[in-house]
């Protein structure tokens, strides 16, 4: 699954698989790695590759998740390009131009079709995108009400090669625990705070050792860029970073199934998302 940022790809990786396998938020560029999601079904598995935005880069941090978006085309056996129902933008035309070369078959997904206020205005933009002439399938969706996402399922399946499975036929992600959990505080910072701080912060998640203890424990660091931001980032009276803590604990929980501990520090490394060696050391390299 690619596309510009913010059109769905990751909403539509969780919906599809029925658990929450990708954060999402309103906020462009809210992934930052390679995703999958496992799909099950009785007579097929598909695996679905969510990735970042692919978008103009601007800094390190940018060019490693723009970069990580576009070396997936061509490593699947289908591309499924996204776009917004609401139309075909200049950022589209830079995801066209990674995908119209790739060999692999190639969809186009049409989501948020719900907010369209007339169903009719939807005819136009399907002419357009099939007079590119490279489409297999043009398919409109709504991740947000489930419309016409059996139909894509459907239409998908006739193009999977035949093969035992390769994943789990029992859970739907296959992910390193530490990593989504720091993830799922990641949406929440994308969530709860504005202006540039999401796009400067990282968080990593380690499990402290401790005896005996009666919940699984986490610890999470979030990683900014000045002390402006830590502040900004904890809240008067610490409000701002609890509310972050417990949301994200939340979610832990449902993903586990299990109450948990979940500790969470906010840590000051300047110029940490324009150093590529420092991003690295946050997860951010190859
Ligand atoms: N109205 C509407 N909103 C949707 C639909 N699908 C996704 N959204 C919203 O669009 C926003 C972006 O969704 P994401 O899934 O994070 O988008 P993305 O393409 O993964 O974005 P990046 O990771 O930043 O590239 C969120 O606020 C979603 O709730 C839809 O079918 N209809
Ligand atoms: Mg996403």
């Amino acid at each position: 699954m690619v596309g510009k940022p913010n059109v769905g790809k990751s909403s539509l990786v969780n919906r599809l698989t029925g658990v929450k396998v990708s954060i999402t938020s309103r906020r462009p560029q809210t992934t930052r790695n390679r995703i999958l999601g496992i799909v099950n079904r009785s007579d097929f598995q598909l695996a679905l590759v969510d990735t970042p935005g692919i978008h103009r880069p601007r800094g390190a941090l940018s060019q490693w998740i723009d970069r990580t978006a576009r070396d997936s085309i061509g490593s699947a056996d289908i591309t499924v390009m996204v776009i917004d129902a609401r139309g075909w933008r200049q950022e589209d035309d830079w995801v066209w131009k990674a995908v119209e070369p790739s060999a692999q078959p190639l969809f186009l997904l049409i989501n948020k079709v719900d907010l369209l206020d007339r169903p009719n205005r939807l005819l136009p933009l399907i002419k357009e995108c099939s007079e590119r002439g490279r489409f297999a399938q043009i398919i409109p969706v709504s991740v947000r009400n489930g419309h016409n996402l059996e139909g894509f399922l459907r239409l998908i399946q006739g193009y999977l090669p035949v093969g035992s499975p390769g994943f789990s036929l029992e859970r739907g992600a296959e992910t390193n625990l530490d990593f989504s959990i720091a993830e799922l505080v990641r949406e929440q910072i994308f969530r709860l705070v504005g202006a540039e701080i999401p796009y400067q912060s990282a968080v990593t998640v380690h499990t402290p050792l401790t005896e005996e203890a009666t919940k699984p424990e986490f610890h999470a660091d979030i990683w900014v860029e000045s002390a402006g931001q830590k502040a900004i980032l904890v809240g008067a009276g610490g409000q701002r970073l609890k509310n972050i803590g417990t949301r994200a604990r939340k979610q832990v929980e449902s993903l586990l199934g299990t109450r948990v501990v979940l500790t969470t520090r906010v840590k000051v490394r300047q110029g940490w998302s324009s150093d590529p060696l420092q991003l690295r050391s946050l997860g951010y390299g190859d």
